[in-house]
Formats: C-alpha cells, structure tokens, sequence
C-alpha cells in the first residue's frame, strides 16, 4: 500500500532522565486514534513510534517510506525534538503537518521552523480532507478547509474557521494500537512495576477552568463515549494484551456520576474487573463515587489537590474546596484505594501562609503519594495570559518549552526547591510520627531535611524572579 501519511510524535523516553527514573511509558493515543480513522477512510497510514527509538530511526524510517505528507503530535514537551524532526521532513521534501496542544498555542513559530500547516483540535476529519487536497504532491488549496494554520502565497498566517467537534465518539474506531508496538510499553511496565498497563479515554475535554491548564486542543467542550463502547475496548484490550492494570488517562475519569455507574455496571455484568488508576477531583469524589470505583478494580486514584489555602484555588479558578480533601483521602483509603495528590507551588499571589496551609492539608490528608509542580505558564492559558507582562524565557524559545518560563516577582527558583524540600519531608517527618514509627533513622533524615529546606526558604526569601519578560 502507498504511505499517504506517516504519523509520528517525538518523544524518546531514553532522552528523559525523569521517565527513565519513574519507567510508565504510555504511547500518545491522539495519533493512534487518527491512525485507525484515516485507515478506515482509506488511507495509506504509517506510524511510527519514537518513544523507545533513538535519535536516527526516524530518518531512516522516513528514507525508507519517503511519505508525501509527516504529521506530528506536540505537546510542550517534545518542542525541541519536534523542531528537529520539522527540519529533516523538509529536507526530503514532505509536507509537514502538527497537531496536539502547543502547535495550536505558538502557531507563528511552528510556521517559521518549516511547518507547513498547523491542524487546531481534533485532527480526525482535518487531516482526512487535508490528505484529500494531496499537499506534498503539487499545490494545494488548504484555505477551504476548516481548523487549519498555515502560511498564505503572501507569506502571511491564514486561520480558517474552527473545526467543529466530531458529533459522536462512539463512531470513531478504537486506537490504532497495533500500528505500534504495544507490547513493548506492556512489558516495560511489567518489568518495571510487576505488571503492564494499558491506556485508554473514556471522554474528550474538559469543561472546568483551572487557569494553568491547557485547553488548546477541546476548548471547554466535553463529549463522552457510551458505557458499552468503553467496555468494548477494554474487554479487546485485555484480550489482546493481556495487561495486569489499566490507565484511564481521562482528565477527570468521576466527572459524569450517572456514567461511571452505569459503566461499573456494564464491566460487573461482563464479569470483568481488573485494576486500573486514574486522575479526579475532590468535588467529584464523594462515598457512593468511591464505592463504585472500588466495585471497579480501582487500586489509585489522583486527587488534583494543588493548594491547601483556598485563596490560592480560588485565584486559579479551580473550584475546589480544600477543606473537603482530606475527608476524600480518607474515604479513597478506607475504600482499599491508594490516594496520590497533586500540589502546585509558585501560583501567582501565593504566599508564605498560602504554603504553609498546603503542608497543613497535606498532613491531614496524609495521602498515600504525593507529586509537586512548581507553576508554570502555558502558553494560551489564562494564567498565562495573566502574568504575560511577567514571563521570563530561561532558554530560547526553540531551546526550550513553556516549562522552562517564569514569571518575574515571584520567589526564585532556589526558593522553591528549598520549599519542595521542606514541604516533601515535613509531611514525610509528621507521618512517620504519627504512625508512631521507631524507624530512628528516616525520622532524624525527613526531620534534618525539613529543616534544611525551612532554612533555605528563609535564606532566599527576598530572591525574585528577575530579567527581561522579552519573549524568547
Ligand atoms: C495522558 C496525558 C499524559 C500522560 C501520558 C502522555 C501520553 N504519552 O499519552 C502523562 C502522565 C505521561 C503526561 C505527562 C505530561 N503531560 Co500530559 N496529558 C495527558 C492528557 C490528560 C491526555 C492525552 C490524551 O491521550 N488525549 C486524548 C487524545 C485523543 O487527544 P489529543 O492527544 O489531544 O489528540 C487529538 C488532537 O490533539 C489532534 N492531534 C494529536 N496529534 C496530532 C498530530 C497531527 C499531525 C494532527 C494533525 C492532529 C493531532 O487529534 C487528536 C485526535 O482528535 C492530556 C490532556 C488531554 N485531555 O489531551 C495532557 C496534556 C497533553 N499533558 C500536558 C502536560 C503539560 C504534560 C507534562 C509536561 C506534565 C508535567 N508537568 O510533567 C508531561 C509531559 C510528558 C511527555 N513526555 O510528553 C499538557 C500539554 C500542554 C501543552 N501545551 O503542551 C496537556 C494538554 C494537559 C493540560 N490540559 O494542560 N500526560
Ligand atoms: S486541571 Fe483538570 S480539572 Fe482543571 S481544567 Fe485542567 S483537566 Fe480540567
């Protein structure tokens, strides 16, 4: 079959220290699920997966297929690698299309590293009508259809109108996973963890208004699948690949409460049962979400918790109520359930008493696990938005990612990893003390280290963020 499109994303798990540490490789679905809905149409797909590639397999894939038209997801993190893949697409000719969050928020730059359009939400039916226009074999006209970027004839930046969203997940085909080897992050996993993991979604978007959280691909829209289409894909995947535990990598997996019990029940009627972790809200966990999800298989569930002081969750518009956190924990635990949370330090306005309620829930919380971010400003995001007379680029933009931006005035960076490093052994000192352990050892380390942290906050207190909030 000719190759109409080869589909890549650029990530490599070799070139990331923290993957390497943690090992959960997952693939990216969003080119899978385009890989199987332009095959259905068809077309003549290829993808080729770099997670567990090095740096020269995808030139010698591309030499090999010589493919009209490449198109890659990117996300913030793959930035560089993505620039890089641009550069050698162009060299042989192919015409290169992105998709995938940060494309859609720094369009202009994508445009000038060589990218030839730039695809805006949901790729499924743009790429299919893109492909139809056979850009990469002779000129195309891109101006008619809808949900694209690119450069006109002037040199100037045409948007067309937005692409609608598609009317009804149920009716598009399963993730393309065998376009890759699945198998590969299944044993890494069991290899790693004691047993593989699959992912999957359940749902697109999410209409809630966290003001650091990138909305670029679904805006604020929300659409889900049926309870049975979801069972249909989980009873093939576990069929087909056989893993021990399962990865809902919805953004909020309790949103819809009527869903999630009638797809408990729609798994309990076909008997299957199988762990899973996934990622929720303290206001959308409450006793009857949490016995469901137990009734599920669920061993993990991620509360996004981000601050103890209510301030702050109200700043980011994350409508939340902190003080009801540490009761969900307690429910998730006394459910059998592993509770993880998320925090996020560096929030603009956030104080020293803001952090000092965050230890504070966290020790009432006393979750499980616990993950710290210092905030950082998404291009596109509200928050970014927000602080845009304030972000300071620490590398070229090209260099870099929306990661490596700070925003000027607040604490430094120092600063924060003295905080994380209070915060972290702080709760990890009381926790021991409470549970009454007479491990002497880890109780003087997290003590020492709580204190060294709380030393360093002081010591670098009065550092800012400074320099010049040109773009970079
Ligand atoms: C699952 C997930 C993860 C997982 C797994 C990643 C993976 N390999 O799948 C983990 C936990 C590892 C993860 C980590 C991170 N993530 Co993440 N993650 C997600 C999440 C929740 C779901 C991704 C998904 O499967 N979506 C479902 C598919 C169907 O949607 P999609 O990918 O957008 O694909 C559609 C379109 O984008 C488009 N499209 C996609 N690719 C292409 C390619 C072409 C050519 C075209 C034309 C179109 C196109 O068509 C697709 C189908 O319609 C998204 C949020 C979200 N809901 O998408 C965040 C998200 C992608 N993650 C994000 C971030 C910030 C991160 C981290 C940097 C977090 C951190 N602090 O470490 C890391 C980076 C990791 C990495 N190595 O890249 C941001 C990215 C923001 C940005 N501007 O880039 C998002 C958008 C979350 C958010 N709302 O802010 N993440
Ligand atoms: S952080 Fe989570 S809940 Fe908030 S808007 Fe983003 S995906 Fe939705």
């Amino acid at each position: 079959m000719t190759v109409d499109l080869l589909l890549t994303h650029g990530y490599r798990l070799f070139e990331d220290p923290h993957e390497l540490a943690v090992m959960k490789p997952y693939p990216p679905l969003g080119i899978l699920y385009l890989s199987s809905h332009l095959k259905a149409q068809g077309f003549g797909v290829e993808v080729f997966d770099s997670t567990f590639a090095d740096r020269d397999a995808f030139e010698r894939r591309l030499d090999e297929l010589r493919p009209p038209v490449v198109g890659i997801y990117t996300n913030l993190m793959t930035r560089v690698n993505v620039l890089h893949l641009i550069a050698r697409c162009k060299a042989r000719g192919a015409f290169v299309v992105l998709g995938g969050p940060d494309p859609a928020s720094h369009a202009d730059r994508y445009l000038a590293a060589g990218a030839d359009a730039i695809v805006i939400g949901e790729g499924e039916v743009t790429l299919a009508e893109l492909l139809s226009a056979r850009p990469g074999q002779g000129p195309a006209d891109l101006s008619r259809i809808v949900g694209l970027v690119f450069r006109g004839p002037d040199g100037r930046t045409v948007r067309t109108l937005p692409r609608a969203n598609l009317p009804d997940l149920d009716a598009q085909p399963f993730p393309d996973r065998e376009a890759i080897d699945l198998d590969r992050y299944v044993t890494t996993w069991r290899e790693h963890h004691g047993r593989g993991s699959v992912s999957l979604i359940t749902a697109r978007g999410c209409p809630y208004t966290c003001t650091w959280c990138s909305h670029a691909v679904y805006g604020y829209t929300h659409r889900r699948r049926s309870p049975e289409n979801v069972a249909d894909e989980v009873e093939h995947i576990i069929e087909r690949y056989r893993p021990e535990m399962l990865w809902y990598a919805d953004d909020v997996f309790t949103i819809h409460r009527t869903w999630l019990t009638r797809y408990a029940d729609e798994l309990e009627r076909r008997g299957i049962r199988i762990p899973f972790e996934t990622i929720s809200r303290e206001d959308r966990l409450d006793e009857e979400i949490v016995a469901t999800l137990a009734r599920m298989g669920a061993f993990r569930i991620w509360v996004g918790a981000e601050s103890g002081s209510q301030r702050v969750l109200d700043a980011m518009k994350r409508r939340t109520d902190a003080a009801r956190v540490p009761e969900v924990v307690h429910q998730l635990q006394r459910a059998g359930i592993e509770a993880g949370m998320f925090i996020m330090l560096g929030f603009d306005g956030e104080e020293l008493s803001d952090l000092e309620e965050t230890v504070a829930l966290l020790k009432r919380a006393d979750p499980d696990i616990f993950l710290t971010t210092v905030a950082y400003p998404i291009e596109g995001t509200p928050y970014a938005q927000q602080v845009a007379d304030r972000i300071l680029p620490l590398v070229p933009w090209e260099q870099g990612s929306d990661r490596d931006r700070t925003v000027a005035g607040r604490h430094s960076r120092r600063f924060y990893r003295h905080a994380t490093r209070w915060m972290v052994n702080d709760v990890a000192f009381h926790r021991e003390r409470t549970r009454g352990s007479r491990n002497l050892k880890r109780l003087g380390r997290t003590w020492l280290n709580a204190r060294l942290g709380r030393a360093g906050m002081r010591l670098t207190a009065r550092e800012v963020e400074q320099g010049n909030p040109a773009p970079g």
